[in-house]
């Protein structure tokens, strides 16, 4: 239901990495080895998703391909002129101003039939933390699209809905007192960084590709570690092009460790395979074995954990990577 099939790259557009295809590779892989049952997402109110996410955004998100349309458009719908120079301008009404307001980058392409996927997308997130929160240690949410550059009023860079922040505030709202949340996509999260950046009942702890020279490029900085009551409750990684597991996972038992002294109630893993070798538009060298080692560090927490899919274009491979991470956390046991 969501296939656009180009985005913006530097210069032209071109080929669409975030392919449907990725998901039913990654659920494939999910039924052939047996990792657990494979259920259909339920359904939520849209107010589980205005918790974190603006009325006015969610309106457009639902709307913007049928304006787009009235327009005089037939393809996807993509933003042009973009809202950086007077932000607090009234609010947009015609379909390219609200193009400039609600999108940040030319990646999020809306379709006709988007806002189903997106929508979907994050009720699997919502079902899998219901499920934990109802006693299960662990699920995965197979949500595309992805949602971690999701901001609280704009998509960005294939990110609609922030699926992994929908579920820590759901699971807040059903009484957790404090949650963590693990970025293991090779891009920072910036999404979630900015929606939990003054609150300390959320942890955010990223480790990602340098953003001085990688998208999302303005954010996931070191210095970036919270504000106000937020303050040292984001902790970020960037590390440089070539990283490969053995500088990978010294970042990640840092990440564990933080982890661990906070003294989560639940645990949240944004899960981005696309640090693995081969991903045609990142430069991190994970191997597919790794991904079971990075399964096992983060079942050491013993901790009740959600897997949030993220990112992850190697299409061949997506399945084995997600699946081993899964298969390590699985052999921890508790
Ligand atoms: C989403 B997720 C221009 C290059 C920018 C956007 C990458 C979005 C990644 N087309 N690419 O974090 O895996
Ligand atoms: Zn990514």
């Amino acid at each position: 239901m969501h296939a656009p099939p180009l985005e913006l790259w530097p210069g032209r557009f071109g080929e669409n990495f975030d392919r449907p295809d990725r998901a039913v590779v990654v659920r494939n892989e999910i039924i052939s080895r047996k990792i657990g049952p494979v259920l259909e997402p339920q359904a939520f109110p849209l107010r589980d998703i205005l918790r974190v996410h603006g009325s006015a955004y969610l309106d457009f998100l639902q709307k913007a391909h049928e304006e787009w349309k009235t327009e005089g458009h037939e393809g996807d719908a993509f933003g042009f002129a973009f809202n950086v120079q007077h932000p607090g301008s009234r609010p947009p009404t015609h379909i390219y101003a609200k193009l400039g307001v609600y999108t940040g980058d030319g990646t999020v392409p809306l379709t006709a039939t988007s806002w189903q996927a997106i929508s979907e997308s994050a009720f699997s997130a919502l079902t899998a933390r219901r499920l934990i929160q109802d006693g299960e240690r662990a699920a995965f949410a197979l949500c595309r699209p992805c949602g971690h550059h999701a901001t609280v009023g704009a998509a960005s860079g294939y990110s609609y809905l922030n699926n992994a922040a929908i579920a820590a505030q759901a699971f807040i709202d059903g009484g957790a007192g404090r949650v963590a949340i693990l970025d293991v996509d090779y891009h920072h999260g910036n999404g979630t960084q900015e929606i939990f950046y003054g609150r300390r009942d959320v942890l955010l702890v990223s480790v990602h590709a340098d953003p001085a020279c990688e998208y999302p490029y303005f954010a996931g900085f070191e210095h970036e570690r919270g504000r106000g009551d937020g303050e040292g409750f984001t902790v970020n990684y960037p590390l440089p092009f070539g990283t490969r597991y053995e500088q990978y996972k010294e970042a990640l038992a840092e990440s564990l460790k933080a982890i661990a002294k906070y003294g989560p109630d639940f645990l949240i893993v944004s899960l981005g395979v696309d640090t693995f070798r081969l991903d045609p538009i990142s430069k991190f060298l994970l191997e597919s074995d790794d991904y079971l080692k990075m399964g096992e560090a983060i079942g050491s927490l013993s901790l009740p954990t959600l897997f949030v899919m993220e990112g992850g274009y190697a299409v061949e491979e997506i399945g084995v990577n997600v699946a081993n991470v899964l298969e390590g956390f699985s052999g921890t046991g508790t």
